[in-house]
């Protein structure tokens, strides 16, 4: 089992792994070796067949108040560059297993643009987004501009990135950035009881619809449409294909074998 110092995991249920960042006194702030063991946790989960989705969360006050500003208050463009941190998100985004970030309080610059690397986002009551890169004057690097634009449109994604003005759960849900809003006191068991339903569908199948949904972002619609079918094809050559179908026709629960 790998020592972590900056984020805790634990099997939070069957099938389910779970990652929790872990440096309450900085508001979860992702420090460079935050983002090595976050790197670390994914992808051992990732290689390990028997987690079939993944859920991470901060605490009730953040999931993360963004990179830690400590560690780039001093440092040039030539450190940023050679510390080549977007590599280490490059590798989250290859992450195959479905992901379920569980917000509450802040998330805010690194820590809104990681709830939006995963698949699915469980919203506390009391959860805040916000990209605040622009009050210390810089901007989102970390998909910040894309991926909240591409969530919530161009209109509220640019006035959050001009502004950095934080909004709240009930806002975030109606533009569509998370998928659900949870009492403060409950929103790590609804976002454990998604990943569990999750974790209870065939794993092939759960991560090629992944990949072929992300795929949408970065295609046309021909090309899109090319490869969702190449990924529907590609089932039919597996046994939980056979046995879906099968116990569907034969009227009984279907027993996924991940093959
Ligand atoms: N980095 C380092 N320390 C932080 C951060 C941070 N991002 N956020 C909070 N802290 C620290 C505070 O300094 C404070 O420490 P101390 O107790 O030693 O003074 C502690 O956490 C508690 O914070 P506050 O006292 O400020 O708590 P408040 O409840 O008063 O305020 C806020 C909460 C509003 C969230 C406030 O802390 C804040 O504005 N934080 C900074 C938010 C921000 O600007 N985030 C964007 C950072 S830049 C970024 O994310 C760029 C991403 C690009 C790449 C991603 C790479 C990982």
């Amino acid at each position: 089992m790998t020592e972590y110092n900056c984020i805790k995991t634990y099997q939070a249920a069957d099938g389910v792994g779970a990652i929790q960042l872990n440096r309450p006194d900085v508001l979860n702030a992702l420090s460079l070796q935050t983002m090595r063991e976050l790197v670390s946790a994914f992808e051992a989960y990732d290689a390990d067949e028997a987690q079939r989705c993944i859920v991470i969360h901060g605490n009730s006050k953040a999931f993360a108040a963004g990179a830690d500003i400590t560690e780039m208050a001093n440092a040039s463009a030539i450190d940023m560059l050679k510390r080549d941190q977007f590599a280490r998100w490059e590798r989250i985004r290859k992450i195959k297993t479905p992901i379920i970030a569980a917000v509450s309080g802040f998330a805010l610059g690194g820590g809104c643009e990681l709830t939006m690397i995963c698949d699915m986002i469980v919203a506390s009551e009391t959860a805040r987004f916000g990209q605040p890169e622009i009050k210390i004057g810089v901007m989102p690097g970390a998909g910040g501009t894309q991926r909240l634009t591409r969530a919530i449109g161009k209109a509220r994604a640019m006035e959050m990135v001009l502004t950095g003005r934080m909004i709240s759960a009930a806002e975030a849900y109606e533009a569509g950035l998370v998928n659900r809003i949870a009492p403060a006191a409950v929103y790590l068991e609804e976002a454990i009881a998604l990943a569990r339903e999750v974790a209870a569908m065939p794993p092939l199948a759960a991560r090629l619809a992944k990949e072929a949904v992300l795929k949408s972002f970065d295609t046309s619609i021909e090309g899109g449409l090319e490869f969702e079918r190449k990924n529907f094809y590609m089932l039919f050559a597996s046994e939980d294909a056979r046995e879906g179908m099968g116990a569907f026709v034969a009227k009984r629960k279907a027993q996924w074998q991940g093959k």
